[in-house]
């Protein structure tokens, strides 16, 4: 084999079971949850070793979870790094530790660190074709006229930069779709029923809301009912995720549709691991499918949600 350059990606000896580490962002929100059960599970399943870590929804204390797994010596890390600014240090200390990396769910800023170079792999969803999907379906729930309030994930994500990005590229074509305010809600329940106090004190005008994910769209449509509104009927709601709450809201006729985003990574993000150790050619991007919830289907899809 060639000698390995000094900015080759690391590699990984294929054994019998590996040391992985996961340094997840948060554990604030079913998704996450739904997340970090799907790794553990995966890790028991395989008979692996998994080094977990929870950064509290800090950046900071994501990069310092990182390097104790490096001092930890594990094989491989997966990262769902909470913003794709602050975590490039740790991308790069762990291919200077010569550790490979996989970016799962969320992704680091691409003129910073590349996919193939400097990690991996990102294994995740489309989010700007997330954000699309959302836009296309509340175009045509509003029959093309809506005043908008949205509800953005945390920001500095990549979810909230692309699920924006990709839902303003579907709605600039309707020059009757008018996003009348935008905030972070940080992908939380409490924070999307507060930002929504607020933004609709300001737009009382708003027939419309677009939630980065469901647990914001949750706190909407508790804020909303507060304020004697009628989610469902005087107000259209889109959102993202396809969590429990989220199905049963669109059974229960207050929220319109959510796309899918499946948190449950642990088989293709394992498998992965064991392909790149097995030196097979890993692509840069791997996405995963989403599906996309309305009252059609909600319902018979509850059963296996979380
Ligand atoms: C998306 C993931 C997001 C979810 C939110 O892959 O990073 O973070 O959409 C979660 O629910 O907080």
């Amino acid at each position: 084999a060639s000698a390995a350059r000094a900015d080759d990606l690391p590699k990984l000896a294929e054994k019998p079971t590996y040391k992985v580490g996961f340094a997840q962002t948060e554990s604030n929100n079913p998704w996450r949850l739904a997340q970090t059960q799907s790794m553990k599970d995966e890790a028991a399943k395989r008979g692996w070793q998994l080094v977990y870590t929870d950064a509290n929804s800090s950046a900071a204390k994501q990069v310092a979870d990182v390097d104790s797994m490096i001092a930890q010596h594990v094989d491989v890390i997966f990262l769902s790094p909470r913003e794709e600014k602050p975590l490039i240090p740790a991308v790069m200390k762990a291919k200077k530790a010569g550790i490979p990396l996989f970016l799962i769910d969320r992704s680091v800023d691409a003129n910073l660190a590349k996919p193939g170079r400097d990690y991996v792999s990102f294994i995740g969803s489309d989010f700007v074709e997330e954000g699309r999907r959302a836009g296309e379906w509340l175009i045509k729930a509003t029959n093309g006229n809506a005043k908008i309030i949205e509800l953005q994930g945390t920001s500095g994500s990549s979810p909230a930069n692309d699920r924006k990005k990709g839902f303003m590229e579907a709605i600039a074509k309707t020059p009757g779709m008018q996003i009348v305010a935008s905030q972070d809600g940080d992908f939380t329940r409490d924070k999307g029923r507060q930002v929504m106090e607020t933004l609709l004190q300001a737009h009382p005008e708003a027939t419309a809301v677009f939630a980065h994910n469901d647990e914001m769209v949750l706190g909407a449509i508790t804020a909303l009912e507060a304020a004697g509104r009628h989610p469902g009927k005087d107000i259209t709601l889109v959102s993202i995720d396809g969590e429990k709450d989220g199905l049963q809201a669109i059974v229960d006729g207050k929220l319109g549709a959510t796309v899918e985003c499946n948190p449950r990574f642990g088989p293709g993000a394992f498998q992965a691991a064991a392909d790149y150790a097995g030196g097979k050619k890993i692509p840069p991007i791997v996405v995963n499918k989403d599906h996309f919830y309305d009252k059609s289907n909600a319902s018979e899809s509850l059963a296996g949600s979380y």
